[in-house]
């Protein structure tokens, strides 16, 4: 069932909101409305959950594959943790660049320290771990 909510807002604060969803490619002010309130319902999820909970989160990274031993240490850290790791995309971004995308579940503390392993390792241009979920609670 859909309830209906009114919002005060002042003009100003109303026409950025406005300008950002339309560069967001929203049609309309609840769906925008809707996706914000998820995202953070999201973050409260991974912030309040109990760290031996299973959770869903996305790592990121890009790196330079002629980067002395990168790749091979990259790969090493996978492999420690291959049990969390539903998949795997790697995409050959130019001559030397790497992109990978790494699908996650698993305990919230063992996504975490897989995501700040990744991140931290040295030669590693950027790197992120976007906490998603099992949709259980949403
Ligand atoms: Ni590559």
């Amino acid at each position: 069932m859909l309830n209906r909510i009114g919002i005060s807002l002042d003009e100003e604060l109303l026409k950025q909101f406005d300008a950002l969803i339309a560069q967001r490619g929203y049609s309309n002010r609840s769906e925008a409305v809707r996706d914000m309130i998820r995202e953070e319902l999201i973050k409260k999820e991974w912030s309040d959950t109990d760290s031996e909970k299973t959770q869903v989160g996305v790592a990121i990274m890009v790196y330079d594959h002629d980067a002395h031993d990168l790749s091979h240490k990259l790969t090493h850290l996978q492999h420690d943790s291959h049990d969390l790791i539903i998949s795997t995309t790697h995409v050959h971004m130019d001559e030397s660049n790497c992109l990978e995308v790494l699908l996650l579940r698993g305990k919230a503390k063992e996504i975490a320290s897989l995501g700040n392993a990744i991140t931290s390792t040295n030669g590693v241009k950027m790197g992120k771990l976007v906490p998603a979920t099992t949709g259980e609670r949403l």
